[in-house]
């Protein structure tokens, strides 16, 4: 562990703690906003579509659009390249004015982990768009950027991302090479897009009646399975038979696409809880095998200042938290509080979502990305499962085939379906390719519902990010006892939901205690705190001299009230300040001239980076 030696109290910022304490005087005194701007429409300055979807380049483009209109706050990096060589863009969003990026606690959202879920892509770009579009005219969107940093990654797998796009079928996993049929050939044969549509649709080819288990339905525009075995009724003759997905046999073994491209799992490489391959299907050889979740952690360990994480999947209709797996046992109850409330406002954000437990509501991940996040970081996280039907047309909870049927037909235009159409295959002759699993079907909303879904999830995530610590030095004092000696008092206090630290955070130890301590010309003899003091070593503090004295070692929950008492010897004339230092956001400062009149600044001290991984 290192103290920061940098900072002092300097003149130069008691001009801007006196300024700040008006600004906050005046914020809490006047009503009226003196810097109201009236919002017109054509004040829209990025021109972006949120009812499309946009592939790797386009969402590169639309990034640098909106880091181009707003420089003051967007910043646009990268953290490497994908394992095919795209680049892993990720946009931070900071205000310079209300401090360095590295002082306030961070959001991280990403999306598209899996290939094939890619419209939290879309709240990425939506989230940054309507933060910056807003800032100047929605006081709450304009203090959630002043105070908080964001960091968004519209897609973590972008080789996915773009496979799904331009050619269609599964692409949940990574695209490097692995043998997924065991036959000793990596990635021999994949679908292939035979008819140019973008889609692997499903092939067949008419048979005798009798020989398939296809027929054409009633009337005409579509395959359906025949029915059988249904009393008081003659079995139904099939004349269609189904091969495969679309595509040929490239390796000539009668199989169609059994072994396409990837096959790992990019969600179950990450460590924590991790499992090998034969327990955790799409495991690799090792935690951090990928380079994608390499880059991804190693970005954590860069900023730790990150105190939210969301992670977009698709579907279901879910906000999920940890753990992964039941093994995990539950987290400690202080962490499902805060989880819990965030958790159960979502379900009222997100309209038919639940909230959820990963491995109790949905299925066991080993290796899981927000277990990783929440165990090894000590970050509340959540991974949202996006997109349910909305055909619940009779509102009673339920969903039935007429009631999908009838959205489709009559509300979606049946913009999902592939029509029914021939082609020459090379190595069938006249194959049919009929409405498989297309693009649109069941994981992604129709486009025109996907401007809705990107708001909603983004104002979870803006929930998220308002109920991150924000803890302040509420009040110094001093009082004067005998023979220079001084009773210092200090006041801190957090008012947002999260602690300076979650529980996971203080019981693994992967996150520094958040430390109080004091500059200046002191000589500092006892302390102790009247809060939950975690090292109680400070209470037997000997004399220390100052600069740089660590008084207390805190770690503020909700609306929590903490004081710290000190009693020191100021030695001549000269100035000291508190300083409170957490890790996950900015340290606030108190500047104590020779008496009782206090200020408090807003103050900036570089995080410790973390050790031991
Ligand atoms: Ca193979
Ligand atoms: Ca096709
Ligand atoms: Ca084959
Ligand atoms: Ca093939
Ligand atoms: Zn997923």
């Amino acid at each position: 562990m290192r103290y920061n030696n940098n900072t002092k109290c300097q003149p130069k910022k008691l001009i801007y703690a006196v300024a700040f304490i008006l600004m906050i005087a005046m914020g809490s005194s006047l009503l009226i906003a003196q810097d109201y701007l009236p919002r017109k429409w054509e004040t829209r300055k990025v021109d972006l579509s949120f009812n499309r979807y946009y592939d790797w380049a386009q969402v590169g483009k639309a990034l640098q659009k909106l880091e181009k209109a707003y420089p003051k706050f967007l910043k646009l990096h990268s953290i490497g390249k994908s394992y095919q060589g795209r680049e892993l863009w990720y946009m931070t969003i900071n205000n310079p004015d209300t401090g360095s990026e590295l002082d306030k606690s961070a959001m991280y959202m990403d999306a598209n982990i899996h290939g094939n879920e890619i419209q939290g892509g879309e709240i990425g770009i939506y989230t940054i768009w309507y933060l910056m579009e807003n800032y100047n005219y929605n006081d709450y969107i304009r203090k959630l950027v002043d105070e908080r940093v964001f960091y968004i990654f519209p897609s973590v797998n972008p080789d996915g991302r773009d496979l799904w796009l331009h050619k269609g079928g599964s692409a949940r996993s990574r695209q490097d090479p692995v043998d997924s049929d065991n036959d000793g050939l990596y990635d021999e044969d994949g679908p292939e897009d035979l008819d140019g549509d973008q889609e692997v649709g499903s092939m067949f080819i008419k048979v005798k009646p009798g020989e398939g288990t296809y027929r054409l339905s009633d009337i005409g525009d579509r395959l359906v399975p025949i029915k059988k075995n249904i009393e008081g009724k003659t079995d139904e003759l099939g004349d269609y038979k189904y091969i495969g997905s679309e595509g040929i046999d490239n390796d000539g073994d009668g199989r169609y696409n059994e072994d396409g491209g990837g096959g790992r799992d990019p969600n179950r490489d990450w460590g924590s809880y991790w499992q090998p391959g034969y327990i955790q299907g799409g495991a690799a050889a090792y935690p951090f095998y990928q380079q994608e979740s390499k880059a991804t952690r190693d970005f954590f360990y860069a900023h730790p200042n990150v105190a939210g994480v969301q992670a977009f999947h698709n579907s279901g209709g879910m906000i999920l938290r940890n753990p992964g797996a039941a093994l995990h046992g539950e987290l400690q109850r202080n962490d499902v509080a805060v989880l819990d409330e965030i958790g159960k406002k979502g379900e009222k954000i997100i309209e038919g979502y639940n909230y959820f437990i990963i491995w109790k509501d949905l299925y066991t991940v080993w290796g899981g990305f927000i277990d990783f996040t929440y165990d090894m970081l000590g970050i509340y996280s959540f991974s949202n499962e996006l997109w349910t039907s909305r055909a619940d047309l009779d509102k009673d909870g339920d969903i039935t085939e007429e009631e999908e049927a009838f959205f489709d037909k009559y509300i979606d235009m049946d913009n999902k379906a592939i029509s029914l159409h021939k082609i020459d295959h090379p190595q069938l002759g006249k194959v049919i390719i009929d409405r498989g699993t297309t693009k649109l079907s069941g994981r992604v909303p129709p486009t025109w519902l996907l401007e809705e879904l990107c708001h909603r999830n983004m104002a979870f995530c803006l929930l998220h990010a308002y109920e991150m610590p924000l803890p302040i030095i509420k009040k110094v004092s001093a009082e004067k006892l005998d023979s220079g000696l001084y009773r210092l008092k200090v006041a801190l206090y957090n008012e947002r939901l999260m602690p300076t630290m979650s529980t996971a955070a203080t019981q693994n130890m992967v996150q520094r205690p958040d430390i109080l301590s004091i500059q200046g010309n002191v000589d500092v003899f006892d302390c102790r705190s009247q809060g939950r003091v975690i090292d109680s070593l400070a209470r037997r503090m000997p004399v220390v001299k100052s600069p740089e004295v660590v008084t207390g070692r805190v770690r503020l929950g909700k609306n929590n009230a903490e004081q710290v008492e000190a009693r020191a010897v100021q030695q001549g004339l000269g100035n000291f300040c508190f300083l409170l230092d957490c890790l996950e956001q900015n340290l606030a400062s108190a500047f104590m001239p020779a008496g009782p009149n206090c200020h408090l600044v807003g103050h900036a001290i570089r995080p410790v980076q973390p050790q031991g991984f």
